[in-house]
């Protein structure tokens, strides 16, 4: 049971609109605050500005129930959740400017008493950072009672849902909450209780913040074991799809796969807010973080070593472009860097893109002679060399008899494990 009636969301993205939703639908009432009015705007007619299964219906019913609503300005409420982005600096530490904005938003609405949750992914010490922000603007409030002042209740519960499947694992996810302080800690758990089914784990703020950075290290860092698994074995000319199957066998072996390089806003970036804060003690956490930002650029090697075996202008299927398979995400994906350097790099030959889930072509391909956006069917029966970025069903499903006679890069294992 939470006392909390009512909840700001700041930042309607990935994260921010569908918690928004799920609370709304569960009996709060929210307000979802972002820059953007085109978002505000969306949020406002029941619809959703981007590809998340079921998100939509959630947002269409809380909106028509008229427990969810957006705006640009952030309100007075009983809770604040702030999803913003956290993106990292040139020098690869977190650039918390859109979490200060934030505060500077929240500060002047709060009267004392209210709960601050912060659920970006962020670098050890950003909740408390987000807490000193709003008590420099409010010098009248406090994070701990301390001096009488009316107190404060920050917390870090990070979010650690997959995209593609964010309505259910919200839900069933077990969730972490570190508070400030105790208080802060037990209002945050009797909050989420409201939709989450998973167990709800207490610890304090900066480990909340350490254990989602870990999480998204540890896939890192199994992921580089299996993309060096795959430069290993081209080297030593044995098929790594077979050599990883092999080796799960064991009980206590289980080997990711190997892919074109890690993409995503997330795995690819929190690491190195680990590394930011620890950095001589951070090496194999450094290391996996280097290994997969290599992958792409060995599989362009792969592409141009195969091309040279074919005529100057022949044709090349490079399937998928999303940083996953079954998504419509193109952000920070290798599979657009592959793309672009094969664009680049062979201007003879003729690049025939096909990636099932998008009209046009993204920015860096966009306006190029030799690249065209094509079907699967088409993009391999045109092409004398097919590389695979992305294991999408419809890539999956292209009959294998399609490929014969043509020369394949192939770095998902959809036709070579
Ligand atoms: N990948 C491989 N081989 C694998 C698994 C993944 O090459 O065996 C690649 C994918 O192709 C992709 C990248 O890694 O390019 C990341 O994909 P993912 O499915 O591992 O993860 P994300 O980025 O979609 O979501 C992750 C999740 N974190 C973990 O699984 C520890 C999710 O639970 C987090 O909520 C999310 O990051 C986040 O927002 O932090």
């Amino acid at each position: 049971m939470t006392n909390i009636h009512t909840v700001a969301v700041i930042g309607l993205g990935y994260i921010g609109l569908p918690t928004a939703a799920i609370f709304a639908t569960n009996g709060l009432n929210v307000i979802g605050v972002d820059v953007n009015q085109q978002t505000v705007d969306a949020v406002n007619d029941g619809r959703v500005p981007f590809v998340e299964p079921d998100l939509e219906i959630h947002v269409a019913g809380a909106v028509s129930q008229g427990r969810l609503k957006a705006t640009t300005e952030t309100p007075a409420a009983d809770a604040f959740i702030v999803a913003v982005p956290t993106p990292f600096k040139g020098d690869r530490s977190a650039d918390l400017s859109y979490v200060e904005a934030a505060a500077r938003g929240i500060a002047p609405v709060l009267q004392g008493g209210e709960l601050i949750i912060l659920e970006s992914t962020s670098p050890p010490g950003a909740t408390r950072h987000l807490g000193e922000c709003i008590v420099a603007l409010r010098p009248d409030l406090s994070l701990d009672g301390a001096d009488g002042r009316p107190e404060i209740l920050l917390a870090h519960c990070p979010e650690r849902v997959l995209p593609g499947k964010v309505m259910i694992e919200l839900v069933t996810n077990d969730r972490i909450v570190g508070g400030i302080t105790s208080r802060a800690s037990e209002l945050a758990k009797d909050l989420y209780s409201v939709f989450c089914q998973g167990q709800i784990l207490v610890t304090d703020d900066v480990t909340a913040e350490m254990a989602k950075l870990v999480e998204n290290a540890y896939r890192d860092v199994n992921i580089a074991f299996a993309n060096e698994l795959s430069v290993i074995s081209e080297k030593l000319d044995i098929n790594v799809w077979e050599l990883i199957r092999l080796a799960n066998h064991h009980p206590r072996v289980d080997i990711l796969q190997p892919g074109p390089g890690v993409g995503g806003h997330c795995i690819a970036v929190d690491p190195w807010f680990i590394v930011a804060a620890a950095p001589a003690e951070s090496r194999l956490i450094r290391t996996a973080r280097t290994v997969n930002d290599d992958k792409p650029g060995w599989v362009l090697n792969q592409v141009r070593a195969a091309f040279a075996q074919l005529p100057r202008n022949s044709e090349i299927a490079v399937l998928g472009l999303a940083f996953k398979a079954n998504i419509d995400d193109l952000r920070e994906s290798p599979a657009v860097e592959i793309a672009q350097a094969i664009a680049e790099s062979m201007p003879a030959a003729q690049i025939n893109i096909a990636e099932p889930h998008i009209e046009s072509l993204p920015e860096p391909l966009q306006g190029r002679a030799n690249v065209r956006l094509a079907s699967l069917e088409e993009a391999v029966s045109r092409s004398s060399l097919v590389v695979v970025l992305v294991d999408h069903d419809g890539v999956r499903a292209l009959p294998v008899e399609d490929l014969a006679g043509k020369l394949l890069v192939d770095t998902r294992g959809v036709f070579s494990a």
